[in-house]
């Protein structure tokens, strides 16, 4: 369905379900700007995969007396943090729609909930989709990016397909640098649990602006980071994009570890070095790894049943997920997948 034909069939009825895939960052970022607008303090790269959706629908509701969230069939209190910044993003429609209507969010993900596997980007990103459609605002993909970032920073990235990049800087503004298919690409993750991480992304990323020694370090290097990325990326040099995400995501980690904040586990570290054994015996991948205990491998399209095999035999690999680059964000009835 065209775009102008499923907001004409949504005419007045003021709800919209859209569909969104997490990313996971080949160039992290991490920390913030200082201000309430949620910009990172460093630029990014993400590629968004296929092979783990959110689907959320949003229904304003003028009989309603507050919003509603039901994630993952459960009804979130009022004070979850997952609600509370809902409702923030509701807000910022509803002004931009003139309305003062509640709505109503249900929230699915086919893959672990705020365990690290970047739910809340695919989350924001289709919520801030699905709620510009269901107040029937005509709104560009920029726009829509603009708002998922205010709630969670890598959901900008979400809103876009293939390779995406977030600025940091004032505008804090995100755009495809290429298409899904600009790189031979695969990521192969272990999950290492299905539980929710203990410090959240926001929190953790607050620690090591306020604790670590290497936050200015990892601040400086980041630009570098990101620009040799775009690069490698840019020059369909598989090799050289694994070898820049293992960095990043390493720098990362380091950094935070610095203040206290460890997300790694035993199985992830475990994961990290069946992949180095697996590079060293000729198979390429690379890892990268989130605010959380999952490995991400990154593999040529040919090795993905060989890196499947190893990874799911490391003790503490509860399953493998395959994904692929995929499409950003889009309304359920334009959905070919
Ligand atoms: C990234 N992460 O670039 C980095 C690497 C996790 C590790 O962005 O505070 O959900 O909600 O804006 O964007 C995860 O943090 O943080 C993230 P908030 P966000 O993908």
């Amino acid at each position: 369905m065209s775009d102008t034909k499923a907001r004409a069939s949504k005419k007045g009825a003021r709800w919209a379900t859209a569909v969104a895939h997490p990313n996971i960052a080949l160039a992290k970022y991490w920390g913030k700007l200082p201000g309430d607008a949620n910009v990172p303090a460093v630029p990014s790269l993400s590629v968004t995969l296929a092979g783990m959706r959110t689907t959320t629908t949003v229904a304003f509701d003028a009989t309603l007396v507050d919003d509603e969230l039901v994630l993952d069939d459960q009804l979130q209190a009022a004070k979850a943090r997952a609600k509370i910044r809902a409702t923030q993003l509701l807000d910022r429609v509803r002004a931009a729609a003139s309305t003062t209507s509640r709505a109503r969010i249900v929230s699915a993900n086919d893959f672990p909930t705020a365990s690290g596997l970047a739910s809340s980007a695919s989350g924001f990103a289709a919520l801030a989709l699905a709620a510009v459609h269901a107040a029937d605002l005509d709104w560009s993909a920029e726009r829509v990016a603009d708002l998922a970032r205010r709630s969670s920073a890598s959901a900008a990235r979400s809103v876009f397909g293939g390779f995406v990049e977030l600025d940091s800087g004032s505008e804090g503004a995100s755009r495809v640098v290429a298409g899904p298919n600009a790189l031979d690409l695969r990521v192969i993750v272990a999950v290492t649990t299905e539980a929710p991480k203990s410090t959240s992304s926001t929190d953790g990323m607050k620690l090591t602006q306020e604790r670590s020694p290497y936050y200015a370090a990892w601040v400086a290097d980041a630009p570098e980071a990101h620009a040799r990325m775009r690069a490698a990326l840019l020059a369909g040099d598989f090799t050289r994009v694994g070898e820049l995400a293992e960095r990043s995501a390493l720098a990362m980690h380091a950094c935070a570890m610095a203040a206290g904040i460890v997300y790694v586990t035993g199985a992830t570290l475990a994961a990290l070095s069946e992949v180095r054994a697996m590079r060293a015996s000729g198979l390429e991948a690379y890892a990268t790894i989130d605010a959380g205990p999952h490995l991400k491998c990154l593999a040529r399209a040919a090795d993905v049943a060989a890196v499947h095999e190893r990874l799911a035999a490391v003790p503490g690999v509860v399953r493998i997920i395959e994904t692929r680059p995929g499409e950003g964000a889009r309304l359920a009835d334009e959905d070919a997948s």
